[in-house]
């Protein structure tokens, strides 16, 4: 993938701290863990967003709490930056050292420490890949509903720093609802534990809350215990087809003004759904947008007929289909699931963006996107979580000579966005990516707020520099 985000301008570490982290790091948890050579740490660069790598100086294997804690400790007294990554799947940049130094790898933390069927929640480390916790909970009976579509590779750790979503947010929420408490290393090698093993509980400040999102810039996760849910009875998907997106979005309130709550109503435009239609899932042509909508309880037969009727009566409805089979259902979720790297093939360069919207503007944005794309000249695709709102926008080009109009066109993007009422990332955070945006959404009463709450965590501005806020030039700005 071609870089399109350069990183943030960063202090270089000098190579004599470096020099001594390895030492200490080393004596600390032992060479086997502590990688130093430039082909071994090369493999930490990047994650998959569009932003730029940086080979890191020093990769850390942690195997234990003790591991982190030690990492973080020698980290400080030297100097030297950190940057937690898991899976190394983020799609903003959040697990790409930007300033070198140390990346520490959480990703042999990957135990599901307990299952607890009577009371309902799980315990895990960061590794864990959320696909197996989701089989590991399902032959218990239970259920893990966060789904960012990386789910065969994507880990908790970088999940609960990102609060990644996915499409079964619309019924249950994203990634913060399941996180009831956490253990979190802080730089200097101390640990915090917050939350609870509880439902309810209101002790204190909701530190947990504050470190869920927080895109590893305040601790590193060592544990984290999430809540589970009975898993539920039935499933049953449907396809709505529709003329165009207008009348393919308009659904979406439809549905939902009928009393019904699917638990994913993904969207797709025309480009998108010949994306969809190019990894082999055969859809009536006539179908210039889509709606993939998926029921889950008791009486899904019962919600599918409504369902059914509702969007066969919607204007610009073409056909509702419900997938017969399994296979018909996995084949559809596998294209849904692979849109990311389908669009990637589509044009050299991509960048895909995750707005949300109130969900009544959508068609608004939608119209504002297609008038961005023709006065910019850039091409360009949506789909996404319409029952969130949540619209994964997507620039393609060609030559680099056109990377200023898409600039330009990412940077409208954001301004209308705002403009409608909306947020700039709904789940993949801003890390590098929209960090020069953020002032635009929040204000700089806020981010100032957020820059004191940084420094009270990590008052050298060690731990992942770069991320979330356009650097000032020191470590401190991160
Ligand atoms: C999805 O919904 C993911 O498929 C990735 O959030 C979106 O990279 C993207 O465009
Ligand atoms: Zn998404």
């Amino acid at each position: 993938m071609d870089v399109i985000v350069r990183l943030p301008p960063l202090p270089v570490v000098p190579a004599a701290a470096i020099d001594r982290a390895k030492l200490a790091l080393a004596r600390a948890i032992g060479d086997s863990r502590v990688a130093v050579d430039a082909d071994a740490c090369g493999a930490f660069a990047k994650d998959e967003s569009e932003a730029d790598g940086r080979v890191p100086d020093i990769v850390v294997h942690a195997e234990s709490l003790a591991h982190i804690e030690a990492t973080l400790r020698i980290a400080e007294e030297h100097g030297v930056p950190v940057t937690p990554r898991a899976g190394g799947t983020g799609r903003s940049g959040g697990a790409i050292p930007a300033a070198g130094g140390i990346v520490l790898a959480t990703a042999k933390l990957s135990r599901i420490k307990d299952l607890d069927r009577k009371n309902l929640l799980a315990v895990v480390e960061p590794g864990v890949v959320t696909g197996d916790l989701h089989a590991a909970a399902e032959a218990e009976g239970l259920f893990y509903p966060p789904d960012p579509n990386s789910w065969k590779s994507c880990m908790i750790g970088g999940n609960v720093a990102e609060n990644a979503g996915g499409p079964r947010a619309f019924k249950y929420g994203t990634t913060r609802e399941y996180v009831l408490g956490v253990e979190a290393c802080l730089m200097g090698g101390h640990t915090v534990r917050s939350g609870k093993r509880t439902v309810k509980g209101v002790t204190g400040y909701d530190v947990t809350a504050l470190l869920v999102g927080s895109e590893g810039t305040l601790g590193v996760f060592s544990e984290i215990t999430l809540k589970l849910l009975p898993k539920p009875r039935e499933i049953a998907t449907a396809l709505g087809l529709f003329r165009d997106s207008t009348s393919a979005l308009d659904a979406v309130t439809a549905v939902l003004h009928h009393g019904l709550v699917p638990r994913c109503m993904e969207f797709l435009d025309p480009p998108a759904l010949d994306a969809l239609r190019s990894q082999g899932v055969a859809i009536d042509a006539r179908a210039a947008a889509l709606l993939l909508i998926e029921l889950d309880g008791g009486h899904v037969e019962a919600d599918l007929m409504d369902l059914g009727e509702v969007l066969s009566s919607a204007p610009g409805s073409i056909d509702v289909q419900v997938a017969q089979d399994a296979a018909r259902r996995a084949a559809l979720w596998e294209a849904r699931r692979a849109m990311s790297p389908t669009t990637r093939k589509l044009a050299k360069y991509k960048i895909s963006e995750d707005v949300v919207v109130p969900r009544s503007a959508m068609s608004e944005l939608l119209d504002r996107v297609a008038g961005i794309g023709l006065r910019e000249g850039v091409r360009n695709l949506t789909y996404g979580h319409a029952g969130d709102g949540n619209l994964h926008v997507n620039f393609l080009w060609n030559d680099r000579a056109e990377d200023e109009a898409v600039e330009r066109a990412v940077s409208q993007l954001m301004d209308a966005t705002l403009a409608l009422g909306g947020t700039l990332s709904g789940e993949h955070g801003i890390g590098l990516t929209k960090q020069k945006y953020i002032t635009r959404e929040q204000g700089p009463a806020l981010v100032q707020l957020e820059h004191g709450l940084k420094r009270v965590f990590d008052p050298k501005g060690l731990l992942n520099p770069g991320k979330i806020f356009p650097p000032d030039g020191t470590h401190h700005a991160c």
